[in-house]
């Protein structure tokens, strides 16, 4: 009598553990955010507006500038790149 207890099981153990550290949001002691401000530099330059605008054109991600984003939908308005504008014009709020 054979017994074939052959039993070739792979142990896949491969447990994925996939932790998601690190969160997006700035220390709570930041100053107000300076719209616009992709490198956060407080200062918006002209590079910064053009990027702006090419999110809003949906030509850039907007990955390459949060700043822009005040609601944080993820798109651009006009009013944030009004606000980004007012911000190259002037000084980013202190
Ligand atoms: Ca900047
Ligand atoms: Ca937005």
């Amino acid at each position: 009598m054979v017994t074939a207890a052959a039993s070739p099981t792979p142990s896949s153990s491969a447990t994925a553990t996939a932790t998601r550290a690190g969160s997006p949001q700035a220390t709570s002691t930041a100053p107000p955010v300076c719209r616009g401000d992709c490198n956060d530099d407080r200062s918006v330059n002209v590079g910064e507006l053009i990027s702006a605008v090419n999110i809003a054109l949906g030509n850039a991600s907007i990955d390459t500038c949060r700043a822009i984003d005040a609601d944080g939908n993820q798109m651009v308005a006009i009013n944030e790149l009004i606000a980004a504008v007012g911000n190259a014009l002037n000084d980013c709020p202190a």
